[in-house]
């Protein structure tokens, strides 16, 4: 079987649970938005975890709420909400082969489900300082091999203080400091408080260092979301909208998953992202932060 998983640290560990109990020949990792686009080549052999379901795959694993399947729909493997992807694999394989993974599988579901303290946004340490190694501003081919690094490093021993001594991890990690001193900068220039959100637009940056969906409310602690535009993608019609609610603050009972779901993307209740249309983002985004608002 083929693995198609998340770029992200949920992915990455669902490959290891995955390659760990499956047959897996090849891991691939993609956006979700590239499933949805339907303009990936998907067989009944292959599997997709942590990423929207596409009829045409032979497995599929995903707690993502915007992707609940339609009552009636039959797949093999598991849709259900979870802290995190790994966690529904995870109970899925029911496989004592597993339990050495346990202490990962409680930091994944952390990391995934907003529970990074706030001291640890800004100071990244342990599993979640890996899981910021992970995306990068490198070439993809040049992080998804590293990724598959990962994967190896863990598989081999799951124990966070011998993955960060690994050569190339710890020079990821010095590199995750030094961007967010960067992104900090970033953020701080292109950020307009509108009501109780913060909205970075950065359309015209370049280079953005991807830093974690924890760091800016470091910056803004007492904004109830942020909403944030990214520079064009690669298609020259489409840029990034993300937005997430504030994990240290007030709860926000605005569901942010189906409003991205509505733009053609989706997420979860508290963050969520879609791929739109340039000349419309702007007006989107401020819809969205007025719908944050007014939820208030
Ligand atoms: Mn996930």
């Amino acid at each position: 079987m083929r693995l198609y998983t998340h770029t992200d640290f949920d992915g990455v560990v669902s490959a290891v649970f995955l390659v760990e109990v499956e047959e897996i020949d090849e891991i691939l990792f993609i956006d979700p938005a590239n499933i949805q686009s339907g303009r990936v080549q998907i067989t009944k052999f292959d599997i997709l975890a942590d990423l929207p379901y596409d009829k045409r795959c032979g497995m599929w694993f995903d707690h993502h709420e915007s992707n609940k399947p339609k009552e009636g729909t039959k797949f093999a493997g598991l849709w259900k909400i979870a802290p995190s992807c790994a966690q529904v694999i995870y109970d899925w394989a029911d496989n004592p082969y597993l339990d050495k993974y346990k202490e990962l599988l409680s930091e994944v579901n952390k990391i995934d489900s907003g529970q990074v303290p706030l001291d640890e946004a800004k100071n990244p340490k342990g599993w979640f300082l890996l899981s910021n190694t992970l995306e990068t501003s490198a070439p993809k081919k040049e992080d998804d091999d590293y990724r598959r690094h990962v994967i190896e490093l863990i598989r081999k021993n799951p124990d966070i203080h011998s993955i960060l001594s690994d050569e190339r991890v710890a020079k990821r990690s010095q590199k995750v400091f030094s961007d967010l001193e960067i992104l900090k900068d970033i953020l701080l220039n292109n950020t307009k408080i509108i009501g109780k959100v913060a909205y970075s637009d950065l359309r015209q940056v370049e280079n953005i260092p991807r830093g974690n969906n924890y760091f800016i409310y470091s910056l803004f602690p007492d904004v109830l979301a942020s909403v944030r535009l990214l520079p064009g993608e690669e298609d020259g019609v489409h840029i990034k909208i993300s937005a997430g609610h504030n994990v240290y603050g007030a709860k926000s009972n605005f569901n942010i998953g189906k409003a991205m779901k509505e733009m053609g993307g989706g997420g979860h209740f508290a963050v969520g992202g879609a791929k739109v249309r340039k000349e419309e983002a702007e007006k989107l985004a401020m819809d969205l932060i007025k719908k944050i608002n007014e939820s208030a």
